[in-house]
């Protein structure tokens, strides 16, 4: 099945009440606080316990939205194809918790496994095949902001520039490795890992620890259980010890912190697969149209208000990925659309990471508008205005960023 007939399947199991662990009751309990507090979905969170994020959070490296922070493009120029640890944007519902690593175990659970539980210590996955993959992480608000300041449209949620995602080489042990060893059944159905970090309460209510299931096939197909990051132990703010890696998914199925994992013989459900991370708005669902791939961007290595010399050749970099496949092409533009010329592609096109590229450009005195389109080997291109939907998920378009030389 493929995973838009899954998502329309456990959209109509949850419609008829069959949903376990998170009902229709319970959303539209939920909706009617959420109203009421007139917050939503991704907004900061009520509480926030300790220290939201561990790492210094530099100015020149990142721009914070609260227990968020976004990397700065202008920071990824001549860092190489991965994002050094330093710089790799933080997404947290709640506060980075602290896991010791040596008592920490892994509970694999459920009726979708042919006998009890199972638990690992991260010495028993250590010692089990590990791989290394790039995988790009995104969140799906990735590029919110644009909706409003480029399309005119309101969506709740941090309004993120382009900088929440990152490519960076995780090494782990496949998911399906861990599931086999659990002992899984043929009649396991979906699988749903749950994090460490405190409780999130969105308007009032304490909606558990962060988690969301996948179907058991895509858990067998490519998912990590990663416990390093590029070379170093797995840091504290991205899941120390072992986070979920869910190549080509939205950021929220990389569950950090991992602490338990589900593995259930009817479909779960949760408010991460429910009330968030679902478009919802004018030609929509009511109850909302589940998703979980994510889309196709690019972005320049600059910040939006970068200055040039005027008269001089500098030399335009950035990156584009798309989660359907590796990226064809990329068509620049630095005259707000009116010519296109190919960007020269630079290193590796890596599939569920990204495609660096370059142009060379000789701007005259004044203020110019960068554009910066790909296509990707299936033939999607990105569009001029992306779908609105009210939560600003998987936002699309082509950006226009403002630019002046003198
Ligand atoms: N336990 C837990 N896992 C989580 C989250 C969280 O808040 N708690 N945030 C998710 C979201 S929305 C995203 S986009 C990614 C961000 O990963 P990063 O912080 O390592 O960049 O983690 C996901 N995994
Ligand atoms: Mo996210």
């Amino acid at each position: 099945m493929d995973e838009r007939a899954y998502d329309e399947l456990r959209l109509s199991q949850w419609r008829s009440g069959r949903a376990r662990g998170f009902s229709r009751r319970d959303l539209l309990k939920l909706t009617a606080a959420v109203g009421a507090a007139g917050a939503l979905a991704d907004a900061a969170p009520a509480v926030a316990a300790g220290a939201p994020i561990v790492k210094p959070l530099p100015p020149e490296l990142f721009k914070q939205f609260g227990t968020n922070a976004e990397t700065l493009w202008s920071s990824l120029k001549d860092v190489g194809y991965h994002v050094p640890i330093d710089r790799f944007f933080v997404r947290n519902h709640t506060s980075t918790p602290a896991v010791d690593s040596r008592s920490w175990r892994l509970n694999v659970f459920g009726a979708g496994l042919r006998g009890g539980p199972a638990e690992f210590t991260l010495r028993d996955l250590k010692g089990l095949p590990s791989v290394t993959h790039s995988v790009a992480i995104e969140c799906a608000g990735n590029a919110r902001g644009y909706f409003t300041s480029q399309q005119g449209q309101t969506v709740s949620g941090t309004a993120w520039g382009l900088g929440a995602v990152g490519v960076a080489r995780w090494r782990g042990v496949r998911l399906s490795t861990v599931l086999r060893r659990a002992g899984l059944s043929p009649r396991a159905v979906d699988v749903q890992a749950t994090g460490l970090d405190a409780n999130f309460v969105s308007g009032g209510v304490d909606l558990g620890p962060v988690r969301r299931p996948m179907p058991v096939r895509k858990a067998l197909d490519d998912v990590l259980l990663a416990y390093e990051m590029n070379g170093s132990p797995l840091p504290t703010d991205h899941g120390h010890p072992v986070r979920l890696v869910v190549p080509s998914w939205i950021g929220i199925s990389s569950i950090k912190w991992v602490g338990s994992i589900e593995v259930s013989d009817e479909p779960l459900f949760s408010p991460w697969n429910t009330q968030f991370y679902r478009l919802f708005g004018p030609g929509f669902p009511a109850d909302g149209q589940p998703f979980d791939r994510q889309s196709i961007k690019s972005a320049f290595e600059l910040d939006p208000g970068a200055t040039f010399p005027a008269g001089r050749t500098v030399r335009l970099t950035g990156r584009s990925w798309s989660a359907a496949g590796r990226i064809e092409h990329v068509d620049v533009s630095t005259d707000g659309g009116t010519r296109w010329r190919r960007a020269r592609p630079v290193g590796p096109s890596i599939d569920n990471a990204w495609q660096r590229w370059e142009v060379d450009w000789r701007p005259t005195a004044g203020t110019h508008v960068l554009q910066a389109r790909a296509t990707d080997v299936r033939g999607n291109a990105q569009p001029e205005v992306a779908r609105h939907n009210t939560l600003g998920y998987l936002f699309d378009a082509v950006v226009k960023v403002p630019v002046t030389a003198s």
